[in-house]
């Protein structure tokens, strides 16, 4: 359960209006594959992951950014049910995938820079502390099966 205030909800769905979940999915997955490497272990059949530029450009990784960024847009929709809404998901990635949950937090931060990449000053504070409420509150939805 995140609580966002209805400024907080318009703004957060007034930006990703803007968002290419193409480019900005596959910015995000890529950049937590670079900067903690050692979630690469979960994307071997993912092929070439041997350097900054090769994941970058990898378009495995550029595609199951867009699904994960989907996903997360489906989240967005539903902010007053994010244990329900990523129910399934949580299962799924407990279950099956064994992720380790705290990537849920490291991916959603990751998120949250390549927003102010993408957006700049229009990414006030304001903006990046509702942000960071969801993230934060899609991550715990994810983690909910750990528990
Ligand atoms: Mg996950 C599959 C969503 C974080 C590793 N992830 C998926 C799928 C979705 C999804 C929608 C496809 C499920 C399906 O095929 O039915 N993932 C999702 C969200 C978030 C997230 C919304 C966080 C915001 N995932 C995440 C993280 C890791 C991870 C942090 C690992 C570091 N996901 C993962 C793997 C798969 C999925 C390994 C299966 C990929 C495949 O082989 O197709």
């Amino acid at each position: 359960m995140v609580h966002l205030t209805a400024e907080e909800k318009d703004a957060v769905l007034g930006l990703w209006g803007k968002v290419n979940v193409q480019e900005v999915g596959g910015e995000a997955l890529g950049r937590l594959l670079v900067v903690y490497p050692w979630t690469q272990r979960f994307f071997e059949s993912f092929g070439d992951l041997s350097s900054a530029d090769a994941v970058m450009n990898n378009p495995k990784v550029k595609a199951h950014g867009k699904k994960v960024l989907d996903s997360f847009a489906d989240g967005l929709k539903h902010l007053d049910n994010l244990k329900g809404t990523f129910a399934a998901l949580s299962e799924l990635h407990c279950d099956k995938l064994h992720v380790d949950p705290e990537n849920f937090r490291l991916l959603g931060n990751e998120l949250v820079v390549v927003l102010a990449r993408t957006f700049g000053k229009e990414f006030t504070p304001e903006l990046q502390a509702a942000y960071q409420k969801v993230v934060a509150g899609v991550a715990n939805a994810l983690a909910h099966r750990y528990h």
